[in-house]
């Protein structure tokens, strides 16, 4: 079967950067010249803006691939990078996060008084026996302690594991349990959606009820008061982290480990089985995040406030709120809650108050303000941003013109950035004030990076050729191995593409005539009608550039006919509900859906629904759809932000 995907977007709008901004962005065009002259010596620059304890020698051993190790005889303090060497240079009175709580309590906190903090905590961990090569899990809040406990765990050289705070007592325990973690860190709770909403109570279901012969790892459970809600307490097992913290010494010396030391675990549910724990060592990735935060958000630490949205529990606030920031001396904004708590203007309220300069965020959080309607951020003052982010899926053409008109004022240039867990950084996007932007299209391989589309034997694509995003040359924060599964790392990433050494994304993609990418969606998700490969992407981006439209997902159900049929979940606005009669809609839509890409995309059915089934992260799950419109059973729905929304959508459907 071809990979060969049957059409393309036909976006022709093209914003080249102002003058102004391009004659004082961060990135010039000869960087990527540099790059391509010398790859290596490229990344070897980029990793000497870091603070190495000894100077590496070697850039990158890809002898025994798909093991690669980058920097393997040089040796870093990740901590020290985020903090001390900032506080050396003489800026530790320049404010590191500006956190604001849900119920409005705000904590301004410099980069020396976190490194006092960071250093009592490394402290109060190597004093309960956590060292080198142990596994901490984190399950906070959006706190400042999160930050804090990461930088920590990395200071001393242990393995961090971050659980999203809205993961089950399951889903905790399977990562607790699959690393092995010897401590956790909690909070009494944390605040959403204007209440407290308990932690430590599931932190100890997750560690009680062992069977026989179950073991349990866990020596320490250390509890941020946040919330005062009511808790159980173990005192044998758990201690307060304010009481810790204070008594501990804020004398603590950086040590230097080996590049390839581990520095984080992160769990991610990818389409089926159990989650995957993806291990990132220290150099390479550090090296990327700080780089890659330089460049694509044009950072002038001196001046910017930066704010990414990311809950510490994604991979994206794990390299754009904890390392790439912290590594750059960035002052950035951190929120607790939830964009509508107290009102649907909070985000923009933020923003006007604390100046922000470059706001990143996801296409899910744009369309819902879309939803919402420019009335509410028309009322805040937004003119401090100059520049906006958008990371996650793929960013229709329409939430993407809102957000440049809407949020930043016409004005801003937008980074679309395409990456994953796995790839630890930002891989592909334009450069803000280098790359023309164009709507929808994540554009081009950061300079460093090399990727490609190939067909399923690995062949080019070349320009207008769709097929399947490729990575062709191992890159320094490159994902280093599943946690305890070596094989399934090789066959999940490497198998597909062994002749050729490429590492295999699992997205759709497709170069347009200009060689810009556009992002098709989860190769696992594109749909096959009578011998045409569709994209989920486009048709759902046809269905949003209609009026009527909020929100769309798409998914294949088989059909006796065509093989798959393409069928449409759809969110109406509504502003349009209010204005139009509901009937006809569906058939209306389908007609849209001809009318924009060709009658073989149209859906063969269209569901009005009132949500989608959303990861934390914000993404769609079509799989549990794709079950909903085959009429089987819903699957594990154990990775969903709200769990509920899979039987409402089922009583809509029938
Ligand atoms: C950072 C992150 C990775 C998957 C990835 C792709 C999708 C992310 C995107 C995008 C189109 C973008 N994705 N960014 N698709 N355009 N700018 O999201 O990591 O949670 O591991 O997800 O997300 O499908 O393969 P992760």
């Amino acid at each position: 079967m071809s990979s060969q995907i049957d059409h393309v977007f036909d976006e022709t709008r093209v914003f080249p950067p102002s003058p102004e901004f391009a004659a004082a962005a961060v990135a010039q065009p000869e960087i990527y010249t540099e790059a391509a002259t010398d790859r290596e010596a490229f990344w070897a620059k980029q990793a000497r803006e870091l603070d190495w304890h000894t100077p590496f020698t070697e850039v990158l051993d890809w002898s025994t691939p798909p093991f690669a190790k980058w920097f393997a005889d040089g040796e870093i303090n990740v901590a020290y990078n985020c903090l001390d060497r900032h506080v050396e240079a003489g800026n530790g009175d320049r404010v590191a996060l500006l956190w604001e709580g849900e119920p409005g309590d705000e904590r301004r906190i410099t980069y020396a008084e976190l490194t006092d903090e960071v250093k009592r905590l490394a402290n109060v961990l190597e004093g309960l026996g956590v060292g080198h090569g142990d596994r901490v899990a984190i399950y906070l809040p959006m706190i400042p302690e999160a930050v804090a406990s990461m930088l920590a765990v990395a200071r001393i050289g242990a393995i961090h594991s971050v659980v999203f705070g809205g993961f089950s007592a399951d889903s905790l325990r399977s990562r607790i349990d699959d690393a092995g973690a010897k401590l956790v860190i909690t909070a009494d709770g944390g605040y959403r959606k204007g209440k407290a909403s308990a932690l430590k109570p599931t932190v100890d279901q997750a560690l009680a009820d062992r069977g026989e012969g179950e073991q349990n790892t866990v020596e320490h459970v250390i509890v941020v008061k946040r919330c005062e809600n009511e808790i159980d307490w173990n005192d044998e097992r758990d201690l307060w982290y304010g009481d810790v913290v204070g008594a501990a010494s804020n004398a603590h010396e950086a040590q230097a480990f080996p590049a390839e030391n581990p520095l984080f675990i992160l769990y991610t549910s990818g389409t089926t089985g159990k989650p995957k724990g993806i291990l990132h060592t220290s150099g390479g990735y550090l090296t990327q995040a700080s780089y890659t935060h330089r460049v694509v958000f044009d950072l002038k630490p001196e001046t910017d406030v930066y704010w990414c949205t990311a809950d510490i529990g994604w991979v994206t606030g794990h390299s754009y709120v904890t390392y790439g920031p912290l590594a750059n001396g960035a002052t950035q904004v951190m929120y607790e809650g939830t964009p509508e708590t107290p009102q649907q203007g909070r985000w923009w309220d933020i923003i006007q108050k604390y100046g922000v300069t470059t706001l990143y965020t996801a296409p899910t959080a744009i369309r819902s303000f879309m939803k919402l309607g420019r009335e509410i951020p028309n009322q805040y003052d937004l003119a401090s941003l100059r520049l906006l982010g958008s990371v996650g899926e793929p960013i229709n053409p329409e939430a993407w013109i809102w957000y440049r008109d809407v949020i930043g004022g016409s004005r801003t240039p937008i980074v679309d950035t395409w990456w994953q867990t796995e790839t630890g950084a930002i891989m592909v996007s334009p450069l803000p004030g280098v790359t023309a932007t164009k709507p929808g299209s994540a554009q081009v391989a950061l300079p460093g990076v090399s990727i490609d589309v190939v067909d399923d034997d690995g062949r080019p694509q070349g320009a207008g050729g769709g097929g399947l995003l490729a990575i062709t040359e191992p890159w320094p924060s490159m994902l280093r191995g599943i946690w305890g599964d070596p094989e399934r790392f090789k066959e999940t990433y490497w198998d597909k593409f062994e002749k050729q050494g490429y590492y295999f994304a699992g997205d759709g993609a497709r170069f347009d005539e200009d060689g810009d990418l556009w992002l098709l969606g989860r190769v696992d998700d594109v749909m096959n009608v009578s011998g045409h490969r569709l994209s989920t992407a486009e048709i759902e981006s046809a269905l949003v550039a209609h009026e009527a439209t909020a929100e769309a997902a798409v998914v294949g159900a088989s059909d006796e006919t065509t093989g798959q049929a393409v069928v449409a979940f759809v969110i109406i606005k509504e502003s349009y509900l209010k204005a139009h009669a509901p009937e006809g809609l569906a058939q209306l839509l389908r007609g849209w859906v001809g009318e924009q890409i060709g009658p073989i995309a149209r859906p063969r059915d269209v569901y009005i629904v009132a949500e989608l089934p959303k990861t934390r992260s914000g993404k769609i799950m079509r799989r549990l759809l794709r079950d909903v419109a085959e009429g089987r059973e819903v699957g594990d729905t154990t990775t969903l932000a709200d769990t509920m929304v899979m039987s409402t959508i089922s009583a809509q459907v029938k």
